[in-house]
């Protein structure tokens, strides 16, 4: 069993139903979720000019290979109606890979750890909610660390 981090992010549509759903799926497709964040509004980063994102992190358990865990969670994007348009473009659901254990992989359609966690803080502070002592395999420190040390301004705000 592999404990893994992922990232989900939404920003069209009922955010809040969309995540939920997308929880829903990764449970049951993907692996038992052991542990949630809390849902986080977050300033759109990387492309500004779109909607705000609702993000939330989770922890799941799963016997998935990280290549298996990548199609299974394509395919949830899928099934959710995810249409692919611009890079960092709007969308129904994301759901990324953030941590698989301490694997480092890199090939070109799998970067684990995520390749740009350490920068972006709508992603490291609901990491950090449930994952604050996890080592970083490839920058060797934790995540309460990466987020002390972010230096990404955008806001992130707990959802009330
Ligand atoms: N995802 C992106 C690009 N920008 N901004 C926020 N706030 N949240 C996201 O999940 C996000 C983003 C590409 O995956
Ligand atoms: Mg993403
Ligand atoms: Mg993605």
């Amino acid at each position: 069993m592999a404990t893994v981090y992922l990232l989900t992010g939404s920003n069209l549509g009922d955010r809040k139903k969309q995540l939920e759903q997308a929880a829903t799926q990764i449970d049951q497709q993907a692996g038992r979720i052991t542990s949630v964040s809390s849902l986080y509004e977050t300033a759109p980063w990387g492309k500004t000019d779109q909607p705000a994102f609702l993000n939330q992190a989770l922890c799941i358990s799963t016997q998935q290979t990280p290549q298996a865990l990548l199609a299974t969670l394509l395919s949830v994007e899928q099934q959710m109606g995810r249409v692919r348009s611009t890079r960092y473009g709007p969308r129904v659901i994301d759901i990324d890979i953030l941590l698989y254990d301490r694997l480092v992989i890199e090939e070109d359609d799998l970067n684990i750890p995520h390749a740009e966690l350490a920068s972006r803080r709508f992603a490291l502070l609901p990491l950090a909610e449930i994952a604050a002592k996890h080592w970083h395999p490839k920058l060797h420190c934790t995540i309460h660390t990466l987020l002390q040390q972010c230096r990404d301004q955008s806001p992130v705000q707990l959802l009330g």
